[in-house]
């Protein structure tokens, strides 16, 4: 029950910072908008692809196998998240399953892609099972492995890079913003 409780706080946490973000918005920057990523998955895993980005994250500590997750135990599985548009990435999120390393990528073509972020194995608080990391400094729940600049990208892909080959991942949130449009300008009005 304890567990459930903070699965819905995470939630209702990610819903608050999304409503704030997308009104906290300077001038000259265009707010954030929501996309619906599309994802998709390659080698062999089982449950949907699209539950890494349905906005549900399951509890920590659920088991890695829960019916929220996409599970494999296929090294060479990844999963690519498609945001439908080159964006401005500043922050990733995921929930994977705590005692293996995943790697994030980033790539505005789908083509080439360069590290983003690493989840290390056992680097989180929870014993086992299913636990929530960002890549956001204020989050409580932050990896400096996960830090970055923002960047550009379309594309992102998760894939497992070690562990104990039980793989799991049950979301991957990515906060990003539109790029400025071809003439669109910050100068001061003369
Ligand atoms: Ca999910
Ligand atoms: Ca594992």
């Amino acid at each position: 029950m304890i567990a459930m409780t903070v699965g819905v706080r995470r939630l209702l946490v990610g819903f608050a910072f999304f409503a704030v973000t997308a009104t906290a918005v300077t001038a000259g920057e265009r707010p954030e908008t929501a996309v619906a990523p599309v994802v998709t998955g390659d080698g062999e895993y089982t449950g949907a692809p699209a539950l890494l980005a349905d906005g549900v994250l399951p509890d920590e500590e659920t088991a890695w196998d829960c019916s929220l997750n996409v599970f494999w135990i296929d090294s060479s599985a990844a999963f690519l998240l498609d945001l439908g548009s080159v964006r401005r990435v500043d922050h990733v999120a995921v929930s994977v399953d705590n005692n293996d390393t995943y790697r994030i990528e980033a790539s505005t073509d789908g083509t080439t892609f360069a590290d983003l972020a690493i989840v290390p194995a056992d680097s989180g608080r929870v014993e086992f099972g299913m636990e929530c990391f960002g890549s956001d400094v204020a989050r409580t729940d932050f990896l400096s492995s996960m830090a970055f600049a923002p960047r550009e990208a379309r594309f992102l892909r998760l894939s497992a890079i070690g562990g104990d080959g039980a793989y799991a991942a049950g979301e991957l949130q990515v906060t990003s913003m539109p790029l400025p449009a071809a003439g669109d300008s910050c100068a001061p009005a003369p």
